[in-house]
């Protein structure tokens, strides 16, 4: 047979092989090989990013709730699953997003996999089906307010504590079907939304047994970096669980070791806790910037350790 054909017939066998879908042999081998240990991988592994062809992805929604701590109707992003019924009960991811951000800051960006991640790591059952939702993390009374690198312009970050507690959790818990309690309801942020994680970790322990904080921003203790001052929300100290605290089942501090934003902060952060005697994991991403890259990875590595320690734990 000539060179030409050959190359021909094993170009038309590789794109047959590709167009199977998730269900070669490969794969299923990478999902045994990647799920079954609670080991971090620094990137997220291709066949949980990608898009299959035989799994159904859910879709961002919009709703709106009123917030008694802002007085004032605020929206949120929701994730459902694909099938979602009010049959089943589901778990709920609070994912909260970067300075400057809002409630569509994830959902209006497709580069970040979210969907892909959740509904192919629920596809393969390691985790369970999981509403995801992206609150607006700005929580002002002063419409009008806007954030910005001082003091005052970064306080309804810091107040959105309340609003979740209070205000969000309950509109969700009783709008749609999901699971209550530290178990089955999650916390992950990127960059100011890690920051805030952090904070509301430590603040509220019983409430979040799952936690991911992604290149946290600085602030939490007090600093001084290239954007602003911060008072810090805690004194380096503080930085740990109250003394009779419930602790997360899993507590993640990760960031890209070439973040360009926030540097060595959650390197920082680690090391206070640590100091401090709180529990969590902590690692680098090698290559990463502020960005998606590392986005992915934190949410892979929270679902990859829920899904173990729900499977050897809990
Ligand atoms: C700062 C550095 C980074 C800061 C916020 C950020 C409020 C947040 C970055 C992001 O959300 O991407 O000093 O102060």
């Amino acid at each position: 047979m000539k060179k030409s054909k050959i190359s021909i017939i094993l170009a038309l066998m590789t794109a047959a092989v590709c167009a199977c879908g998730s269900n070669t042999q490969g794969e299923e081998a990478m999902t045994a090989q990647n799920t079954e240990t609670n080991e971090i991988d620094e990137r997220c592994p291709i066949t949980y990013d990608a898009t299959r062809n035989n799994v159904s992805y859910g879709e961002f929604t919009h709703g709106t709730y009123y917030s008694e701590t802002c007085q004032l109707e605020r929206g949120y992003s929701i994730l459902l699953p694909a099938d979602y019924s009010q049959d089943k009960k589901y778990p709920v991811l609070y994912l909260l997003h970067g300075i400057f951000g809002d409630e569509y800051s994830f959902s209006q960006d497709s580069s970040n996999k979210i969907k892909e991640i959740v509904g192919n790591m629920a596809a393969d059952g390691l985790i369970e089906e999981t509403i995801v939702v992206c609150p607006n993390m700005y929580a002002t009374s002063d419409p009008d307010q806007k954030p910005g690198f001082d003091s005052e312009s970064v306080l309804p970050y810091d107040n959105f504590i309340n609003d979740l507690v209070n205000d969000l959790m309950p509109h969700i818990e009783s709008t749609y079907s999901v699971l209550t309690g530290r178990d089955n309801t999650y916390l992950a942020g990127f960059s100011m939304g890690g920051r805030e994680t952090i904070y509301i970790t430590l603040k509220r322990p019983e409430l979040f047994g799952y936690v991911c904080a992604i290149s946290s921003a600085p602030g939490v203790v007090p600093t001084k970096d290239k954007f602003m001052s911060h008072d810090g929300q805690l004194q380096e100290s503080e930085m740990k669980f109250a003394d009779d605290a419930v602790t997360p089942n899993v507590f993640i501090i990760c960031c890209g070791t070439r973040d360009s934003v926030v540097g060595t902060y959650p390197k920082q952060y680690h090391e206070l806790l640590e100091q401090n005697g709180a529990d969590h994991i902590w690692y680098e991403i090698t290559g990463a910037d502020h960005d998606n890259n590392a986005i992915k990875s934190g949410l892979f590595n929270l679902f990859k350790q829920i899904a173990y320690d729900k499977s050897n734990n809990h």
